[in-house]
């Protein structure tokens, strides 16, 4: 792990035992779906104006030099990119929202980022490559399937609303995945590994559920 701002173990182990708690309980579930394309506001989901920080309590400070980026495992060309290189990558604008499993949603995010797309036409994953584990600075992990990662609205965003994107939420790049909860979404992304089976991160390991869906409220499971 690197050179973390210390945040107490004990407060780490209660804010890991309170989330596991509320998969346990099936906090803030509706019972209801709906469908993306009528309703933006997926269910049991409120809409905030901000975008509150949810973290391990770990926040790694990655500087320009610390900065890089692997993309390897089931792979033809793996890539490990240092800054410059990940921002010489075409670099494409989005807006998206957020939504969190704890419950926010926010609207119309400006991003720019380099395209999962593009990351991948470079790496070219392997016949047989179907999933995607995110490894993180502070340790943190999560899965997608392959086709969740390689869809057009998913980048590596390094900047929000035309400001480079802080450290607390996991500058200077982080993953977005604005169709799947927000703990899909790693920041300080350290390396991308694709595999042909998949492997549950950490909150999928504890209760949260492996694929994601806000519109199906797959919450915990
Ligand atoms: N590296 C890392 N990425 C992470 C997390 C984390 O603890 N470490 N938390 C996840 C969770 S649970 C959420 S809700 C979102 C929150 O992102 P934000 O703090 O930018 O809102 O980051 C996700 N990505
Ligand atoms: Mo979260």
């Amino acid at each position: 792990m690197d050179e973390t701002d210390n945040v107490p173990e004990g407060a780490r182990e209660k804010l890991i035992e309170r989330k596991q708690g509320w998969a346990r309980d099936g906090r803030l579930l509706t019972g209801t779906t709906a469908d993306p394309a009528a309703q933006r506001l997926p269910p049991g989901q409120r809409l905030v104006k901000d975008w509150p920080v949810l973290d391990l309590g770990i926040q790694p400070d990655i500087t320009p030099q610390k900065f890089r980026l692997d993309v390897d495992g089931a792979v033809l060309h793996p890539l490990s990119l240092d800054l410059d290189a990940f921002m010489a990558l075409p670099q494409t604008d989005s807006v998206s929202d957020m939504h969190c499993v704890t419950q926010w949603s926010n609207y119309d995010n400006r991003w720019r980022g380099v395209s999962a797309r593009d990351l991948l036409a470079r790496a070219q994953p392997k016949p047989g490559a179907n999933h995607v584990i995110f490894h993180a600075h502070d340790g943190y992990t999560t899965n997608v399937r392959l086709d969740q990662f390689d869809a057009p609205d998913v980048f590596l965003v390094h900047t929000w609303n035309e400001q480079p994107i802080p450290r607390v939420h996991g500058g200077p790049v982080r993953v977005l995945i604005p169709r799947l909860y927000l703990w899909k979404s790693a920041k300080w992304v350290r390396r991308i590994e694709l595999r042909a089976s998949d492997r549950p991160g950490f909150w999928e390991t504890r209760g949260y559920h492996n694929n994601a869906d806000p519109w199906l409220e797959e919450r915990y499971g």
